[in-house]
């Protein structure tokens, strides 16, 4: 609106008076669905953009110079320069095809290179007051934001506002604290801010222009820091927050709901993940070329990624699990080979861990790096029969530790194009992991409604609400009794985000975890994205959950109900967001009807889960 008032003005191509009136008018019949509030900030935009429109009188000299402004260059990486820097300066039609590598592999970790500063505000960290919970980091949709833990020592030659302060807890003695944000790459969503649960402001947002060059330094710095040598849970919310995110910088959208599941899992497994994505927002945003959101950890780990179709990405995970399986099976069978042959000394006594605890991550990765570090010069001594079986274990080190499969995608494919294929999945029994972005719409493609789009939602092809009910996914899968399956809302609840992910990865056999996503489809506020989860959960609009088989073997009710009954009005959540608020303004009467039919369902819902936890 603004460029477009501002070109009317300067054109005159039609009398800029006459322009404003079809201006205002093509607001009213493109937005007035979406209420009055939206209506008046553009007609708002086009006058406040008439008004301060001013000349700049520009050196006469710009239209002869032949030399632009001075690039910075930075130290990159070769395929930086070479290949994503042209991409983005829109020549890659200029790059021959030898840039690129023959098998479609791409180099992984490039977004960290974009810095595109977009954020008009960032958080900035005031350390007195700070609790040192990380749930500003938890929620944080970009990984803008992380805590570093260092030792006095590390601290020398830091920058000068790279304050810090004793860390909290007794397995961190010895270090200092600091909650570090990357200016450039922040989007200045605001979640961080809005979370923090401290008194006296410890984040606060302020401009980017003021702190920018400080704040920069200081991330290089952080990051610069040394991996920190201590031992600590990390399946909490706060230790969760000092393990690398695997996933960065993505062009998701400010506020984006999806994007902190999907960090928080390479937080926990992204060192020995793989992951399936359906397409969708989280395949856009997970793999938009020419740069990549994953990348790698010190030892060059973190999580191999590829996209299949939108129809068929959990049979597409699942062949690699299958995958996976058959070539462990063929390492362990090498493995009782070489013992069979009478190997000894150290590498026998570490295949034989190897062999007991190939299917545990940290028993697994603990004798594969014992026989990493004496493989090859094993091989290297033996002769005939040991020496072709040793060479071949020494070969597939990729598979020494156990692997955590991902499936990702949104409610589109799981719910609807991706279901047949998921619900065999899930059938199969095998150990896979299946992450469903919800946000109760097709995102990616402007919000068409899906499967699970709730009564009385607007969505596209739902112009008059939604008619029928949300299908109950997790219920379906939670009828095979063998699969787990868990309902979660990180704005809602943090522990039990966490907690559901971590049983979902470690139960033995197929999981899947459906995860409220606050959406820009919604229409509402995304620097309160993480907030309106919470909303969801307290107004009953969204069940929390986990359905754990194993229990079951104990004895005991596998079905965990995690949500209160509701405590806040279900109608004032729904008039909270456009795509309800819409309806009541262009249909108030089957508005009201389809939202009484929304609550009843909601409630019937929760009666049953609460039997279910009950039983
Ligand atoms: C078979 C097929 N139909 C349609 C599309 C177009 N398409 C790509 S992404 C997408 C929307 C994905 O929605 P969802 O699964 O809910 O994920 P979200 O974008 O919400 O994260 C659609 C319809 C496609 N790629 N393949
Ligand atoms: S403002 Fe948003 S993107 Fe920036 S650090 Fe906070 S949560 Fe992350
Ligand atoms: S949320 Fe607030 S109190 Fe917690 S670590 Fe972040 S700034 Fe500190
Ligand atoms: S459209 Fe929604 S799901 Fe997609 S990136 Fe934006 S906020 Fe995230």
């Amino acid at each position: 609106m603004v460029m477009q008032a501002a070109f009317f003005k300067i054109a005159q191509v039609i009398p800029v008076d006459d322009a404003v009136v079809y201006i205002k008018q093509a607001i009213k019949d493109t937005y007035g669905r979406k209420g009055d509030k939206i209506v008046n900030m553009n007609i708002q935009a086009v006058d406040r953009a008439l008004e301060a429109l001013e000349e700049i009188k520009y050196p006469e000299s710009w239209a002869t110079d032949t030399t632009g402004a001075e690039l910075v260059e930075e130290e990159v990486p070769e395929y930086v320069k070479n290949v994503i820097r042209p991409i983005l300066r829109q020549e890659g039609d200029k790059l021959p095809v030898s840039a690129f590598a023959a098998d479609g592999t791409v180099p992984v970790g490039t977004t960290k290179y974009e810095k595109r500063g977009i954020a008009v505000t960032i958080p900035q960290w005031n350390a007195d007051e700070c609790i040192q919970c990380n749930q500003c980091s938890f929620v944080c949709p970009h990984a803008c934001i992380r805590p570093y833990l260092a030792k006095e020592e590390d601290l020398a030659g830091a920058p000068e506002s790279f304050v810090t302060k004793k860390a909290i807890g007794k397995e961190f003695a010895g270090y200092q604290y600091r909650m570090q944000v990357s200016p450039l790459d922040c989007t200045g969503c605001g979640n961080c801010v809005d979370i923090c649960p401290a008194k006296g402001n410890p984040i606060t947002m302020v401009p980017l222009a003021d702190i920018v060059d400080e704040e920069a330094a200081n991330f290089k710095f952080a990051e610069s820091l040394p991996k920190p040598d201590v031992e600590f849970n990390r399946e909490t919310v706060k230790g969760s927050q000092f393990l690398q995110p695997l996933f960065e910088f993505s062009g998701a959208c400010a506020g984006c709901g999806e994007t902190p599941y999907v960090k928080l899992v390479t937080q926990l497994f992204g060192d020995r993940m793989l992951v399936a994505n359906a397409t969708g927002c989280s395949s856009i945003y997970g793999g938009s070329s020419p740069t990549c959101p994953y990348t790698v950890n010190e030892k060059g780990h973190g999580p191999a990624w590829a996209n299949s179709l939108f129809e068929d990405n959990a049979e597409f995970g699942y062949g690699m699990s299958l995958a996976l399986r058959q070539r462990r099976e063929k390492l362990a069978d090498l493995i009782n080979q070489a013992l069979a042959l009478g190997l000894e000394g150290e590498l026998k006594t570490a295949f034989t861990q190897w062999l007991e605890g190939k299917d545990d991550a940290d028993a697994s990765r603990k004798a594969g790096d014992q026989i990493k570090a004496l493989i090859d010069s094993a091989a290297a001594q033996a002769g005939g029969e040991m020496k072709e079986v040793l060479t071949a274990i020494a070969g597939m080190k990729d598979l020494y530790t156990k692997k955590s499969v991902w499936i990702f995608g949104g409610d589109g494919w799981a719910y609807d194009i991706g279901y047949g294929g998921l619900d065999h999945v899930l059938a199969s029994g095998d150990d896979v992991n299946v992450l469903v972005l919800d946000t109760e719409v097709y995102s990616n493609t402007g919000g068409q409604s899906s499967k699970a789009t709730p009564t009385g939602a607007i969505a596209k092809f739902a112009a008059a609400g939604k008619r029928v009910k949300k299908k109950d996914l997790g219920l379906i899968a939670m009828s095979y009794g063998y699969v787990y399956v868990a309902s979660v809302s990180m704005g809602a609840n943090k522990n039990q985000t966490l907690k559901a992910i971590v049983e979902a990865e470690r139960y033995p056999g197929p999981s899947l975890v459906i995860a409220y996503s606050p959406c820009i489809n919604h229409g509402i506020n995304m620097g309160k994205s993480q907030r309106e989860g919470q909303l969801a959960v307290e107004a009953g609009y969204w069940p929390l959950y986990r359905y754990n088989p194993e229990l079951a073997l104990e004895g005991k009710n596998p079905f965990i109900l995690d949500s209160k009954e509701p405590t806040a009005s279900f109608r004032d959540f729904l008039m909270g967001e456009v795509r309800y608020a819409s309806l009541k303004k262009l249909y108030p009467e089957q508005a009201d009807d389809l939202f009484a039919k929304a609550e009843q369902e909601a409630k019937l819902r929760y009666e049953m889960y609460k039997r279910m936890a009950d039983n």
